[in-house]
């Protein structure tokens, strides 16, 4: 195995993907690591600076869906020409982690939010931000893509320390394993703690509602007013978007963070095994219904049922299961069907150009 430079270590290319990139492919290449996504251009990072970069038409006109684009936190081979001012992505590397959710809007599509990540912190702030359910559907989310979830609930100012430790025993009380991590950006309590999270060479995205302080904290982490923020409008609470593209940084202490916008609609495509680890305690009641295939309706002898008649289990937290499978179910077929359809089509393009190549 060719020797792995020490710089492009430091970004994040660890064990796994020395163990799962076929490096001899590498001649010609340098390893990057995707820092930012824009509409058309991405940029870059070797090791040394952040580079303007495009995709080799190869991956353009043999991608089917957004998967076969590159994400923030992406590994790829590239070429750099022109003193490292310009490059050319030609292979996004096999990916640890990727992050992503349902596009908005009623269509079925999805966007791709961050690749090869370790550790999500999820955050919500702890006034009217607050909200179990949601945070139900971002550790869904997260778990379905093997990434570490951390929650953080911030603005702890605007509340008194009892209200805050209430609220932080409402998540432990269903999601006991959970680390949970209150702090202020604005008298900056429990700003060492949320550092003291963040360990070298790992990279970390920020998830989370527009207008809950993920870029001030971010900012807090870098220890200076780099990315902008946005005043929040005084009565909702909610700001309107201030972080409008996705980037990766490079703390300090080694971390890596993707600042990432706020998002409105949180759609998960395939949510099995997320839906399996969230809601642990459904999932092992299921173990206990008369029948295998019990969807925990209005089946007999269904375990899960029973528990919500004795107390047992949150009448509102089944109800978020129930719903999120319901949505599973359907997203992943229409994204299956549409899938078919895409290859399907990309299948005639191919016979076409063959056929015109003969004559
Ligand atoms: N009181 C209080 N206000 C905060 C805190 N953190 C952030 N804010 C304010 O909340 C507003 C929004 O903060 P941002 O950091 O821009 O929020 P964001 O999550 O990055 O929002 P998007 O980029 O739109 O997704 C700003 O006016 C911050 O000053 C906090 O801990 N306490
Ligand atoms: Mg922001
Ligand atoms: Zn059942």
């Amino acid at each position: 195995m060719k020797n792995i430079s020490y710089r492009i270590e430091k970004l994040g290319f660890d064990k796994w993907f020395q163990d799962n990139v076929d490096l001899e492919s590498l001649e010609g290449f340098e390893l990057a690591r995707v820092s930012a996504v824009h509409k058309d251009s991405y940029t870059i990072n070797n090791g040394e600076n952040d580079v303007f970069a495009e995709l080799v038409g190869k991956i353009i006109y043999s991608a089917v869906s957004v998967m076969d684009y590159p994400a923030v936190g992406d590994w790829v081979f590239a070429k750099f020409y022109d003193e490292n001012t310009f490059s050319i992505v030609h292979e996004i590397l096999p990916r640890k982690s990727l992050l992503k959710r349902k596009a908005p809007g009623k269509k079925i599509d999805f966007q791709l939010i961050a690749a090869n990540i370790d550790a999500a912190f999820i955050i919500q702030s702890l006034d009217d931000n607050f909200n179990l359910r949601r945070l139900e559907r971002y550790l869904v989310m997260i778990s379905e893509s093997n990434i570490r979830p951390i929650i953080l609930l911030s603005k702890s100012d605007l509340l008194t320390s009892e209200e805050v430790v209430s609220r932080i025993s409402e998540i432990q009380k269903i999601m006991p394993r959970l680390h949970v991590q209150p702090f202020s950006n604005e008298n900056e309590s429990g700003l060492k703690n949320v550092k003291d999270l963040l360990n070298s060479g790992q990279t970390y995205c920020l998830l989370g509602s527009s207008g809950v302080g993920k870029t001030t904290l971010l900012n807090h982490l870098i220890g200076k007013s780099i990315f902008k923020t946005k005043t929040v409008r005084e009565k909702d609470s909610k700001g309107r978007h201030a972080t409008t593209y996705r980037q990766l940084i490079k703390l300090d202490c080694g971390a890596m963070v993707v600042d990432t916008p706020g998002m409105r609609e949180l759609g998960n495509i395939s949510v099995e095994t997320g839906l399996e680890e969230t809601f642990a305690e459904i999932t092992e009641l299921s173990e206990k219904c008369q029948f295998n295939d019990c969807i925990h309706v209005n089946e007999k002898g269904c375990a899960v049922l029973s528990a919500i008649e004795d107390g047992q289990l949150s009448e509102k937290r089944y109800q978020n299961y129930i719903k999120m499978n319901k949505e599973s179910a359907y997203n992943e077929m229409s994204y299956l069907e549409k899938r078919k359809k895409d290859k399907k089509f990309s299948k005639f393009c191919k016979t076409v150009m063959k056929q015109k190549k003969q004559s």
